[in-house]
C-alpha cells in the first residue's frame, strides 16, 4: 500500500483539544483520509501496538501515556504517503523537529509528541489492519 499511510493522533493532543486542528493540517496538507475513528486503547492494545519497542526504557511510559484517554486512528491516501507523513509529522523529539511540521507546532516532549505516522508501507499495512481490521 505505497499509497497509505496510518496515523493516531495521540492522547496529549486529544486531552487538549487538538482534533480539529491536527485533521485540518494533515488535510491541507493533500491527504485524503480513508478512515477514521476515535477510539481509547487498553494498556494491552498499547503494548501490542509497540511490541517493537519492548525492550526500550521508555516502553512502560510509552505504554501507559498511549492507554490514558482516547486517542484517533485514521488511514491516510497520497502519492508516497508514508514519507511525506513523516515529513509532515517532523522528528520524534519535538526540539529537533523543523518549524511548521505538526510536532514542532503541537508536541509536549519526546513521549508526549501527539501523533504517530507509520514508518514503513509494511508497517502502514500491519497498523492499519491492527485498528481496522478486515
Ligand atoms: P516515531 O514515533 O517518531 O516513529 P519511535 O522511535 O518509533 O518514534 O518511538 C515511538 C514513540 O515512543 C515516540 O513517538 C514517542 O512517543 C516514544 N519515544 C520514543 N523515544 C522516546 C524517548 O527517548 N523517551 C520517551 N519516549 C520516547
Ligand atoms: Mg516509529
Amino acid at each position: 500500500m505505497s499509497n497509505k499511510t496510518f496515523m493516531m493522533i495521540k492522547p496529549d493532543a486529544v486531552e487538549r483539544g487538538l482534533i480539529g486542528k491536527i485533521l485540518n493540517d494533515i488535510s491541507e496538507a493533500g491527504f485524503e483520509i480513508i478512515s477514521l475513528k476515535l477510539t481509547h486503547l487498553s494498556i494491552d492494545d498499547a503494548r501490542l501496538f509497540y511490541s517493537v519497542h519492548k525492550d526500550r526504557p521508555f516502553f512502560n511510559d510509552l505504554t501507559q501515556y498511549m492507554s490514558r484517554s482516547p486517542i484517533v486512528a485514521a488511514v491516510l491516501k497520497k502519492e508516497s504517503a508514508v514519507s511525506e507523513f513523516r515529513n509532515l509529522i517532523g522528528d520524534t523529539d519535538p526540539k529537533n523537529a523543523k518549524d511548521g511540521t505538526i510536532r514542532a507546532k503541537y508536541a509536549i516532549s519526546k513521549g508526549e509528541n501527539s501523533i504517530h505516522g507509520s514508518d514503513s508501507d509494511e508497517n502502514a499495512e500491519i497498523e492499519s489492519t491492527f485498528h481496522f481490521p478486515k
